[in-house]
């Protein structure tokens, strides 16, 4: 199939969701980055095109993060404030009680989220942990919440247990190309990450698997980031899009801050984003952390890309995050209502 086929004709908003039969899992690096390459209203008036085929386009998913267990994280990530080779300021803790963690989540529906993602900082839960991470995938979802838990590596009767707890997403970022991946982190490898996204995959749960973009990596990087991603056998349901919070005390927040041009410029922001969804028509493109030290302008030009998805709330995970008061009014100048329905993708890709 080539690329303009992939490329279904527009339709209006709010669009009942297509079977999935364009969905392509075969792009080749070269056809991804002659899509990073258009010029950027071409490359925006595609993208939108996908957006409202496949997907109700007007309608931005809400989720809300927690760190349930923070800080003190034996790996080397050098973006993560939570890292121990970090000098962060961030405290340690335990994990969370299961109570605390229900209460923030009531919260968050009251709030509005439609999803529910806690995070912990450890490269692997322990199999001691499993119990009380399984109680508080059950409370959550009681409130009537989809659940979503990023806690590191997985092993198979890890990820059985979390979906037969009933684990809606579980998030595992790529984070980056292949090949830059060992810049960015030594302690685990391009491939463990894929294991236990392929772990996730087997136990039946929905894949959330992203990344970061502003690392200070190249264009041709970017390229190999959404190549890996949409190459996957079956898309990824959610595809969050990162742009780095350079916190001090990190190896790249204090690389970064020497040179303040590395900040990834807005344009190229946007045109990641539109090539995610051109690439993943399917997928919930979430706009992640960075949002906070993004324009309103920028972040309407994600919208018009194809992102559809934004973690409300004044926190991320440690650090800050734009705050409901701030996407209410955005929400309300950009006329854009949070989504309501479920999903469209459950059929993954068929390749
Ligand atoms: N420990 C688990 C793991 O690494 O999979 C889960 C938590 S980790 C903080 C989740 C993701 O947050 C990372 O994979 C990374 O993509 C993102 N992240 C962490 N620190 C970030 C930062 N400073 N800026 C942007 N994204 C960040
Ligand atoms: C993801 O891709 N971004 C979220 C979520 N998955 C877990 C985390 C962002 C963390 C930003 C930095 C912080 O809060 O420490
Ligand atoms: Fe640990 Fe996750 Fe941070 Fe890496 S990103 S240091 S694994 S908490």
């Amino acid at each position: 199939m080539t690329m303009t086929e992939t490329l279904a004709p527009a339709m209006t908003s709010g669009a009942a969701p297509t079977s999935g039969d364009q969905l392509r899992n075969d792009w080749t690096r070269a056809e991804i980055a002659e899509l990073y390459a258009l010029p950027f209203t071409e490359l925006v008036f595609r993208a939108a095109e996908v957006h409202r085929a496949h997907q109700a386009a007007g309608e931005v998913q809400l989720a809300t993060l927690l760190s349930i267990k923070t800080g003190g994280c034996p790996e080397d990530c050098g973006y993560c404030s939570q890292s121990v080779k970090a000098d962060a300021g961030v405290t340690a803790t335990k994990l969370m009680d299961v109570r605390e963690v229900l209460q923030n989540a009531a919260r968050a529906k009251d709030n509005g989220s439609q999803r529910f993602c806690m995070g912990a900082a450890w490269r692997n839960p322990k199999d001691r942990d499993m119990p009380a991470i399984v109680e508080i995938v059950k409370g959550v979802r009681e409130l009537g919440l989809e659940t979503c838990m990023t806690l590191g590596m997985l092993t198979p009767p890890q990820a059985e247990m979390l979906a037969d707890a009933g684990l809606d997403y579980y998030n595992h970022n790529i984070d980056t190309a292949p090949e830059r991946y060992a810049d960015v982190i030594t302690t685990r490898t391009f491939e463990d990450r894929l294991e236990t996204i392929d772990n996730v995959r087997k136990a039946g749960i929905n894949v959330c698997t992203g990344g970061i973009v502003g690392m200070g990596e190249t264009r041709e990087d970017r390229v190999g980031f959404i190549h890996a991603l949409a190459t996957m056998p079956q898309h990824p349901e959610s595809v969050p899009v990162n742009a780095l919070v350079p916190v001090k005390g990190t190896v790249l927040g204090d690389m970064l801050a020497d040179t303040p041009l590395a900040k990834i410029d807005d344009i190229e922001f946007v045109r990641t984003v539109a090539t995610a969804r051109i690439t993943m028509p399917l997928s919930m493109v979430r706009l992640s952390a960075g949002r906070e030290s993004m324009s309103e302008s920028t972040q309407a030009l994600c919208f018009l890309a194809g992102a559809n998805s934004i973690f409300t709330g004044d926190k991320l995970l440690t650090a800050p995050n734009a705050g409901d008061d701030s996407d209410a009014a955005m929400f309300a100048r950009l006329g854009l209502k949070p989504l309501a329905g479920p999903e469209p993708l459950r059929a993954g890709c068929g390749g």
